[in-house]
């Protein structure tokens, strides 16, 4: 017996445990000896039962995402042929019982429905996350589903990909029990339990009853288009989840399968699908940083201090208290801890009106903050993190004192946007401890977390950042220490590429509406509007953008700051605001814009909509070239994590670089060079741009090639 599944008996119950770390997914020979092993305990006379179970922390979590990507990439590899195992599990003359612990994800969900029976730990998870991965289930998860917890639910979780919790799972009806206690063993009792309660066991391919809806079968498909639309817009595999529900719904279960085989070949061959896989991949290996391993010593930081109460001081602080991290939560007058605790009560508040939330978690979440005015119980915190006014003075002047009061070996993290790390470690007599965590706006809910290398910050400090970065659920990506860092960098050139254009001719409204259409979760001046243009221009004046000779400024920016108009928070900012905060045309600003390019004599044209979205697409990714150059990312894929997860970049595009590869580097550089030629020394394009398109290669390739 092959050592990918585990084989012993248990009185008369043979336990099958199917052993693949990390995670147990269907690799190439998985199937096969779970195949095997049910065989040879089907045909084992002093066998009575079976329970399939995961050896190692979880069950199956679905099949090796290696295949399909190269399957995605027309590798030639083909999807594990699992109908045949299916139907031999679910065909056995003894009951098959699934065991779940950890979670059973796409594949391995599909392998538990094929089980007469399922059993599940009360924390175990169960999802057809396929979608997240540009494709549909197909090993006819979208035709055991349904027949299992019904139509609507069966769509709901096809196409939002989110798991179910086991207690729901059992009110669902996709679980037979939750087991308590030593799990092997439960799960070994229910076994005999329905071997000595006899004949027939439940196939789940052969029940209609839950078929069902509670309105018409077109009424739960449309409501499903509708959920698809809006959660995962523009993606193609939702939608193709849905018909292959329907085809459950509407056709014998063989000519079922058959559709759903189908859509998912279509589905897996597509650009979407190469984009997911690529995020998935990339979002692992962020965490991959050179010079840190799984020796490298890391602070299992169970407390947080964090300086500053405002926003972002209280948005980490709730991330701290969402994963169970105590937080002393520190401003100089009680007034302004005061104010930070009421907002992040009524944060709270509202995360229970949305039922995200119980009332009683809340409580418990908010008693693990703890607010003060002085730095009483600092002394015995393992992480600070500094989240004060954007100023280098202040900041510095909190970390003088934020060394003395903590203690040695605790990390002292700045929340920094843009100020240089090695400037403010310069003010402590141990930079190895300092290190920036920039955490993005709300900070309890954007999940990129960009951990800030200076020059002096020791591995043990960047493998702790990484740490707490997983364990508050954020994605964290290492970067260099260069101005605005990788993500508000990169952000610049965009923005103002934006606004050129808008004094070129086009409109707020017009540029907003191309990049939304492309993908982009909202346009940049409403972003703009969102995050206050205050904020950018407090950072366009620190970092001294324009300043050089000849450098074209953007006119209109300053101007609305002059006249008070920041956005959002005053209601007027490039939209004007009203109650329901949607962002509308202001024709003041139109008129300021038009008088401005006047003065200046610019000229004016029309632009199309896919000009608007490849210039200001294209200042993005030629920055992203030049901080890849400069070493400031790791990777290009690091790049599309933090555009995906900071940004609002469409994941189904697969981020900035992986953007332009599909595009092709040379046209990207040859478009760029004609930038260069019509509009300047700022287009002037990056070396390794260049270097790539000479030599044909994309960013995946440069990246491949850097691993190794
Ligand atoms: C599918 O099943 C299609 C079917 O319908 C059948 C079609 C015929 N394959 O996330 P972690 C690796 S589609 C290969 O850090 P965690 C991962 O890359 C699939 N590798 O751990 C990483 O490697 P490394 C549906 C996988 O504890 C390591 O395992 N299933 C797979 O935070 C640890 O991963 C999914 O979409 C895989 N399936 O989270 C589930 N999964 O250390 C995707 C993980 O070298 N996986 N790896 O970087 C997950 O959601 C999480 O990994 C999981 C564990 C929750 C399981």
């Amino acid at each position: 017996m092959s050592e990918l599944v585990r084989v012993e008996r248990v009185n008369g119950v043979a336990v099958v445990a199917v052993n693949n770390p990390q995670v147990n997914a269907l690799s190439a020979g998985v199937p096969e000896a779970i195949g095997a092993a049910i065989a040879g305990a089907e045909a084992d006379p002093a066998v009575r039962a079976i329970v399939l179970m995961g050896a190692g922390k979880t069950f199956i979590a679905g099949a090796d995402i290696k295949q399909l990507e190269d399957m995605a990439w027309g590798r030639g590899s083909a999807a594990p042929e699992l109908h045949g195992l299916l139907q031999e599990i679910e065909d056995c003359s003894k009951p098959v019982v699934m065991a779940i612990h950890g979670t059973a994800l796409g594949g391995g969900l599909e392998v538990a429905m094929a089980g007469h029976y399922r059993v599940a730990a009360a924390d175990a998870q169960m999802g057809q996350p396929e979608v997240n991965l540009g494709i549909i289930p197909g090993a006819e998860g979208t035709q055991r589903l349904p027949r299992l917890v019904g139509i609507e639910k069966a769509i709901e979780m096809c196409v939002s990909g989110k798991p179910m919790k086991a207690k729901e799972g059992l009110a669902a009806g996709l679980l037979d029990a939750l087991v308590e206690g030593d799990f092997k063993q439960a799960a070994v009792n229910f076994a005999e339990a329905v071997a000595k309660r006899g004949g027939p066991h439940p196939k789940t391919r052969g029940r209609k009853a839950e078929l069902r809806t509670s309105g018409t079968l077109e009424e739960a498909l449309a409501a499903g288009r509708a959920l698809a639309a809006k959660i995962k817009r523009n993606q193609a595999a939702p939608m193709k989840a849905i018909e292959a529900i329907q085809a459950a719904a509407t056709m014998p279960y063989e000519e079922g399968c058959t559709r759903e085989r189908q859509l998912f070949q279509e589905s897996v061959a597509s650009e979407q699908c190469r984009a997911l896989i690529h995020m998935f991949f990339a979002e692992r290996a962020a965490g991959r940083i050179p010079g840190v391993s799984k020796d490298t010593p890391v602070l299992a930081v169970g407390q947080v201090g964090i300086i500053g109460a405002g926003t972002m001081g209280g948005g980490i602080a709730m991330a701290c208290a969402n994963a169970g991290i105590s937080v002393l939560l520190k401003d100089t007058e009680r007034k302004a801890v005061d104010a930070g605790m009421a907002t992040i009560r009524k944060n709270y508040e509202v995360s229970v009106q949305r039922g995200r939330f119980t009332p009683e978690a809340v409580a418990e979440r908010i008693g693990r903050i703890h607010p003060q005015t002085d730095y009483a119980g600092f002394e015995s915190v393992d992480l600070v993190i500094e989240a004060v006014f954007e100023n280098l003075e202040l900041k510095k002047k909190v970390f003088q004192e934020m060394v003395k009061m903590a203690k040695p070996g605790a990390v002292l993290a700045s929340n920094t946007s843009t100020l240089s790390i090695d400037e403010i470690a310069s003010v402590t007599p141990r930079p190895e401890s300092v290190i920036g965590m920039h955490f993005f706006s709300p900070a309890n809910v954007m999940r990129l977390l960009e951990i800030v290398k200076g020059k002096g910050t020791s591995a043990a400090t960047v493998a702790t950042a990484l740490g707490v970065a997983k364990k508050i659920g954020k994605v964290g990506v290492v970067v260099g220490n260069c101005e605005g860092f990788v993500g508000n960098r990169m952000m610049f050139p965009y923005m103002y590429e934006a606004q050129f254009m808008v004094e070129e001719g086009a409109t707020p409204e017009q540029v907003d509406r191309a990049l939304t259409r492309f993908g982009w979760a909202m346009g940049i001046f409403e972003v703009d509007d969102m995050a206050g243009l205050d904020v950018a221009w407090r950072i366009r004046k620190e970092l001294g953008h324009f300043t050089e000779p000849g450098a074209r400024r953007p006119l209109v920016a300053d101007q609305l700051c002059e006249m008070g108009r920041y956005g959002q928070k005053t209601g007027r900012g490039w939209y004007v605001y009203g109650e329901d905060r949607k962002p509308k045309p202001d024709p003041e600003v139109l008129d300021l814009i038009r008088k401005a390019a006047k003065e200046a004599d610019i000229a004016q044209k029309e632009f199309r909509e896919e000009d608007i979205v490849e210039r200001a697409l294209y200042g993005l990714i030629n920055e992203g070239a030049k901080i890849l150059e400069e070493g400031c990312a790791l990777r290009a894929s690091d790049i599309d994590v933090v555009y995906l997860n900071g940004y609002g970049f469409p994941a189904w595009r697969g981020g900035p670089m992986f953007y332009a590869d599909t595009v092709g580097l040379p046209s990207v550089y040859e478009r760029i060079r004609q930038f260069e030629k019509d509009l300047g020394q700022r287009w002037k394009p990056a070396n390794l741009l260049r270097k790539l398109a000479e030599e044909r290669k994309s960013f995946r390739e440069y990246d491949a090639e850097r691993e190794g």
